[in-house]
């Protein structure tokens, strides 16, 4: 089996799971809180969403790891030595739960040597974005490519919102820094789609200060393999446990780089 095959059946996976949670938009859900949090739900989609995918991996990858955002354990540590599936069965549960039509799943599969092949599948408009390492990236097939924008005056530069107090007042300075600076200014609630819409070249630039492997590990590999650059959200290099990103078209990518670090320094201030 290779990387091919892996693509394909992640593609499968996540358009399966797609249907699901399109199923279960439009009926009644049950929301409840993630250690009591009111700025984290979960709903009964996220659980039939990730038990579907599981199951299917399980069955087609018996000797692969998966790790889900809906099984993890604070405790757990991911041994990438063994390939593992990497899953965030409904990345934007937030709008989800409120009726926001933005929403996707997000497969991917990593192993030592990094991302292999990943997934993200936005049911309501049956958009597949999908790649594999060193094979580019593409949307419903066709190949995608980062905006030519090289002046941040032009670009279009989206984020979205931690959880904690402290980083949301940051993510909340780093966007009014933004603000006089950029064509505007745009805020999706699904990183994954943000990701994948700088691939897209809709969006020149992304930015995400608390985000989890789930969220990334699929996004990144198609941001990249479709030209972008990703580091941390002051420009420094990246790994899939870092929670900051920056992702942009690589052109406008040190500009937004020293706009965020005039608000946001490296010790958290
Ligand atoms: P989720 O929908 O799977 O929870 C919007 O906040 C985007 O950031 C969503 O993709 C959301 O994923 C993700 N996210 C991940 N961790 C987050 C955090 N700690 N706080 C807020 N959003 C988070
Ligand atoms: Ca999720």
């Amino acid at each position: 089996m290779n990387d091919h095959h892996f693509l394909s059946a992640a593609s499968d996976m996540a358009r399966a799971a797609g249907q699901l949670l399109q199923t279960m938009y439009a009926s009644e859900l049950e929301i409840a809180l993630k250690n009591g949090n009111e700025r984290d739900l979960v709903t009964t989609a996220d659980y039939a969403a990730d038990r579907l995918i599981r199951e299917r991996l399980v069955a087609a990858f018996p000797e692969h790891a998966v790790f889900t955002e809906e099984t993890f354990r604070p405790e757990a540590v991911i041994d990438w030595q063994t390939p593992t599936w990497i899953i965030d069965p409904l990345d934007g549960t937030t709008n989800f739960a409120h009726g926001l039509p933005i929403f996707s799943v997000s497969i991917a599969l990593h192993d030592a040597s990094g991302a292999r092949v990943g997934v993200v599948y936005e049911p309501l408009r049956d958009w597949l974005f999908a790649a594999r390492a060193g094979g580019g990236a593409t949307l419903n097939g066709r190949p995608l490519q980062v905006s030519h924008q090289a002046q941040l005056r032009r670009s279009i530069v989206a984020c979205d919102w931690s959880r904690s107090p402290e980083q949301r007042r940051a993510s909340a300075r780093i966007f009014n820094n933004f603000a006089n600076e950029v064509r505007t200014l745009r805020s999706l609630g699904s990183a994954a789609l943000g990701f994948c819409y700088v691939a897209a070249g809709c969006l020149d630039v992304y930015y995400n200060l608390s985000l989890w492997p789930w969220d990334v590990a699929a996004g990144e590999l198609i941001a990249r393999e479709a030209g972008a650059t990703v580091t941390d959200e002051h420009g420094d290099s990246w790994t899939i446990e870092t929670p900051g990103v920056l992702v942009s078209n690589g052109l406008v990518h040190a500009e937004a780089a020293a706009i965020v670090n005039r608000h946001w320094s490296k010790n958290g201030t």
